[in-house]
């Protein structure tokens, strides 16, 4: 059988370089769609080239650049195309939103629209985002029929995205399905978001290279997952027989304090002595609590988180305490 071509825009990232390994495990021809960058960013990969040398294709492109974005597309005809491309940190949309809105919303509409004009077999998938949920007016948990009202320019930026999705699919027949999904967390987790931020201090502090670990609202609540499962729950979605809406979460929530005091008593610190709580990492608008019903999508795909959130803190202060950080950055000068 002829093998299917995959393109995943957003590949360098935690959840594009998992995507990646699983299709390429799979028997995909997989293509990547590469930002030109002032440093090479594309660690999360290097494995990949040498395990698939036939299979495994780089790109560089950019998904606010509609022209050269149709041209990649015309090249690869990629019989599914994953779109993880996104300005994914919350609190800095507050700094950049139009920057935001141009990539997570218009990027969007240009693959939307190489779909609908030029290839309208090709299989769509966007990543949708717990945080366009933000402050509704109804307890947790939430799932696909709870009514959002997003609290950032990133919330907004991808509820729009979501809703261009459905529209395509509604209105032009395509196969364009999108995930709502919940935080996921891995080793591969970037910088800047809280758990990596936590786990990468704890290692840095027991091996004496950092003091202090600054950060912002302690009692936000978050329903925090394993990439990798996430990302199976993605190819399921993109293999079912209809596009849809699935909530993809563990079920369980938990506040950033108790992921400090877990990470901490795991290298056995007291959190307290060295952690504090710095304004700057506050947010303007903050979503409290997020905690995701997933009951449909383990119905309709079979699919249901495993990793327990003891499990998953484990494993990134394992890996960041053996491969300790080296900070040639000094991240307490933006915000992360
Ligand atoms: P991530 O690590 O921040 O990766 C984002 C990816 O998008 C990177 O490859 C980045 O490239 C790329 N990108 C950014 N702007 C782009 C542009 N204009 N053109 C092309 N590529 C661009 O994010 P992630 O955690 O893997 O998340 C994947 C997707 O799921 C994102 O859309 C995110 O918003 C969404 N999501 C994530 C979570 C989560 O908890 N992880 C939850 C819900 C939804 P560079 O490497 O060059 O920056
Ligand atoms: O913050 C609080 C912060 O930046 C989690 C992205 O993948 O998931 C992610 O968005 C919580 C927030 O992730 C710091 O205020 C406290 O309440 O790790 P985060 P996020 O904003 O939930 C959603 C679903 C996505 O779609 C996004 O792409 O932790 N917090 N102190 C802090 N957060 C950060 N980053 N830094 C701090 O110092």
């Amino acid at each position: 059988m002829e093998k299917k071509t995959a393109l995943i825009v957003g590949i360098t990232g935690q959840d594009g370089s998992y995507l990646a390994d699983l299709l390429l495990s799979k028997g995909y021809k997989v293509h990547g769609m590469l930002r030109r960058t002032s440093s090479f960013h594309t660690w999360r990969l290097e494995d990949l080239h040498a395990k698939y040398p036939e299979h495994f294709f780089m790109h560089y492109g950019d998904i606010t650049d509609a022209p050269a974005t149709f041209d990649l597309c015309d090249r690869v005809q990629p019989d599914e195309l994953y779109n993880l491309a996104a300005m994914s940190q919350v609190r800095i949309s507050f700094e950049i939103p139009k920057y935001t809105i141009e990539t997570n919303t218009i990027g969007v509409l240009n693959l939307l629209e190489w779909i609908r004009q030029r290839s309208p077999k090709t299989k769509f998938y966007q990543a949708s985002s717990s945080e366009m949920f933000g402050v509704p007016e109804v307890d947790p948990p939430f799932n696909e029929k709870t009514p959002m009202r997003p609290q950032s320019p990133y919330g907004i930026s991808k509820l729009a995205a979501f809703h261009l999705t459905k529209m395509y699919a509604q209105g032009y027949g395509l196969f364009a399905t999108t995930g709502i999904l919940f935080n996921h967390e891995s080793p591969r987790r970037g910088e800047n978001f809280v758990s990596k931020k936590i786990t990468q201090g704890v290692a840095r502090i027991k091996a004496g290279l950092q003091q202090k670990l600054h950060l912002g609202n302690l009692e936000a609540k978050r329903d925090w997952g394993w990439a990798p499962e996430f990302v199976e729950a993605i190819y399921r979605m993109v293999q079912h027989t209809e596009p849809g809406v699935f909530v993809v979460a563990t079920q369980e929530t938990h506040t950033v304090r108790e992921f400090v005091q877990e990470a901490f008593s795991l290298a056995g610190l007291d959190w307290e002595k060295y952690v504090t709580v710095d304004e700057k990492y506050k947010r303007p608008r903050e979503v409290p609590v997020l905690l995701g019903d997933a009951s449909g999508t383990e119905e309709i795909l079979g699919w249901k988180a495993q990793m327990k959130f003891k499990d998953i803190v484990k494993a990134m202060v394992e890996y960041d305490m053996e491969n300790i950080p080296v900070q040639n950055v000094n991240f307490d000068h933006y915000h992360r």
